[in-house]
């Protein structure tokens, strides 16, 4: 949030490109309009950790912090190994996301892996998802709720984003303590490619998210500085007026 008032955007861009060198590059032209970055490692064909670094340095430049949305769910020790591996998720990530569904050891067991490398870090739990057809049902997201509203490693929850009311229901249950983070949000497109669903930043916002995650609509633009400067500038506007 210091990073979201400096720069006025709540805006998280989903990095979603196969090669570091177009992340380093999409990260400098769009950093000073974004407030953290999201990525998901295992979708990038170039990786060596050497590469890597580059990102995260870049990331740093613009005071981002790196949230690899790794949608963890295995049982809490193997979660605790995966923060390692090759990807040594636990060195670089300052949020992860995690299912809940395999119970709520899950995130003690991601933050022993921050631990092994004297590190903290958040956990963002998916409350709901964006996409079509998803089983998180509402029984789920209040068991989800009540698993980080007890852990001081849980700082949010993923919300859907293309559905304003189910925002305001998700804030309703978190209250004011922890953050909610929407993906599933575009300025223009209506409807996504294989299940994804849009709604407008500005409502989701309004509804109550603290941060909108956006992909296609930055990195898919033409113009991707412009298109973060619009995603920034409805984020923050709609914030004032919230
Ligand atoms: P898009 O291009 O703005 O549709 O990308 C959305 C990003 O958010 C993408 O990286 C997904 O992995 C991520 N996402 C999502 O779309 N929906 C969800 O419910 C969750 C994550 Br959780």
């Amino acid at each position: 949030m210091e990073t979201a008032a400096a720069k006025g955007t709540l805006v998280v861009l989903a990095a979603d490109l196969a090669t570091t060198e177009e992340l380093v590059r999409l990260i400098h032209q769009v950093g000073p309009h974004i407030a953290a970055l999201k990525t998901h490692v295992d979708m990038v064909e170039d990786f060596t950790m050497e590469s890597w670094h580059e990102v995260v340095a870049a990331a740093h430049t613009h005071d981002l912090m790196l949230f690899e949305d790794r949608k963890f769910a295995d049982i809490g020790k193997i979660s605790k190994t995966q923060m390692g591996g090759i990807y040594d998720i636990r060195s670089w990530a300052d949020i992860v996301t995690a299912h809940r569904v395999s119970g709520p050891d899950i995130v003690d067991g991601i933050a022993a892996g921050w631990d092994e490398v004297q590190r903290i870090g958040g956990v963002f739990l998916l409350a709901q998802m964006s996409s079509r057809g998803n089983l998180l049902s509402e029984g789920y997201t209040d068991a989800t709720i009540a698993t980080g509203a007890a852990s001081p490693h849980v700082l949010g929850y993923i919300g859907n984003g293309s559905a304003p009311d189910e925002v305001s229901s998700l804030r309703k249950k978190v209250g004011e303590g922890k953050m909610i983070w929407t993906p599933g949000v575009n300025l223009s497109a209506a409807e996504g490619v294989l299940g994804q669903r849009y709604g407008h930043p500005a409502e989701a916002i309004g509804a109550g998210a603290d941060g909108i995650i956006v992909g296609s609509g930055i990195h898919g633009a033409a113009d991707p500085e412009a298109a973060a400067a619009a995603y920034a500038e409805a984020s923050w506007n709609a914030l004032l007026s919230r």
